[in-house]
C-alpha cells in the first residue's frame, strides 16, 4: 500500500462505497510516514514486519520521528534500518545493547531502542544486553521472540520450546541435554536498572493493541532517564515452524505462552498491571 492510500470508511448509511465523494469519507487508518514506502523482505504472515509498523506508529503518535534513533540486528531483521525511517546504526550480531550504550550516551536527548530477535539477544548477546540493563542504561530494547534462528534456516534458538523441533533438535528440544528455554523478560526484571519489563504478543488483533501500547508506554518512559525499558514480543516464524501464519497464531496461544506468559513483568511503582 502507497502512502497516499488510505483505509476510508463512508459517512453514510445507504450510499455503496463506489458512488461516495470523497467527502463523504473518514479516514481511520493510514499507514505511517515513519515507515519507508517499499516492501519488506519478510516472509507473508512474518510479525516483524508488524512490529516494526507498530514502533514506527509510536513514533509517528509521539512526534519524535527526528529524535529516535535504533539500533539494527543481525537475523531476519537486520534490513531494519531500510523500513524505518529514522536515524539507524547497524550493530553486529548481538552487540544492539552495547550500541545503543554508546549512541544514548552521546545523545542522551534521542530516544534510543534496540530491535533484536532471540538469536541476537539471548544467545550471542545475551552478555551485552545483561550488562546494559543492569547499568540502567536508558534505552528500550525491542525482543522478538520467535523461538528460533530464523535466517539462518531455524535451529534452536535458547528460546526454543521444550520438545520443540527444530533443524538443530529434529527429534525436539530435549531440556536434559540443552537445559531449558530462557525467559528473558523475568531474568531481565532481576536487575536493579530495569525499569519496565513487559511480554506481548501480536497474534491477534487485542494483542496488537496490548503490545503498541506497552511500546508507546517505554518510549515514553525513556524521557524519565529511570532505567533499561524491555519489550519482549512473542513474534513467529512459520517458515521455519513449518506452518501458515493462522496455525502460528494458534501455536502461540497454545503453546508458546505456557513457557512465555504475556504480560507486565516489572512494572514502576504505582502504575497499573497490564497483566492478560
Ligand atoms: C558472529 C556471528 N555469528 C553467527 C552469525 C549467523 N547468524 C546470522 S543471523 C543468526 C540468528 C538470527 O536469529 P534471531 O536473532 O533469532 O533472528 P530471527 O532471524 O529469528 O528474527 C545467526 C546465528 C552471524 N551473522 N554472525
Ligand atoms: S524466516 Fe521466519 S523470522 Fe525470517 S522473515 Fe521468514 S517468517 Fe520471518
Ligand atoms: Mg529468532
Amino acid at each position: 500500500m502507497s502512502t497516499d492510500e488510505q483505509i476510508l470508511t463512508t459517512t453514510s448509511s445507504v450510499a455503496p462505497a463506489t458512488e461516495c465523494s470523497p467527502d463523504e469519507y473518514e479516514m481511520v487508518y493510514h499507514k505511517p510516514t515513519t515507515l519507508v514506502d517499499v516492501s519488506m523482505h519478510y516472509c507473508p504472515g512474518c510479525a516483524h514486519s508488524l512490529v516494526h509498523k507498530l514502533i514506527m506508529e509510536v513514533v509517528e503518535e509521539e512526534n519524535i520521528q527526528d529524535k529516535t534513533i535504533g539500533i539494527a540486528p543481525v537475523g531476519c531483521s537486520v534490513f531494519a534500518y531500510d523500513y524505518m525511517n529514522i536515524d539507524m546504526q547497524e550493530a553486529a550480531h548481538g552487540r544492539a545493547a552495547a550500541v545503543a550504550t554508546a549512541v544514548k550516551r552521546l545523545m542522551p536527548e534521542k530516544y534510543v531502542f534496540t530491535y533484536q530477535g532471540d538469536g541476537d539477544l539471548a544467545a550471542i548477546g545475551i552478555a551485552e544486553t545483561l550488562h546494559a540493563i543492569n547499568r540502567g542504561e536508558n534505552i528500550l530494547i525491542v525482543f522478538m521472540n520467535n523461538a528460533v534462528y530464523g535466517m539462518t534456516s531455524g535451529q534452536m534458538a535458547p528460546t526454543t520450546l521444550p520438545g520443540m523441533k527444530t533443524t538443530t533438535s529434529p527429534d525436539g528440544r530435549d531440556t536434559s541435554f540443552y537445559g531449558s528455554p530462557i525467559r528473558i523478560a523475568e531474568l531481565m526484571a532481576q536487575l536493579p536498572g530495569a525499569y519496565f519489563v513487559t511480554r506481548q504478543a501480536v497474534n491477534s488483533a487485542n494483542a496488537v493493541r496490548r503490545a503498541k501500547k506497552a511500546l508507546q508506554q517505554a518510549f515514553r518512559y525513556q524521557q524519565l532517564h529511570k532505567g533499561t525499558c524491555l519489550v519482549e514480543i512473542i513474534g513467529n516464524c512459520p517458515s521455519n515452524w513449518k506452518m501458515t501464519p493462522a496455525e502460528a497464531s494458534k501455536f502461540i496461544d497454545e503453546e508458546m505462552v505456557k513457557t512465555f506468559p504475556l504480560g507486565d513483568v516489572k512494572v514502576p511503582a504505582a502504575t497499573a498491571n497490564n497483566k492478560e
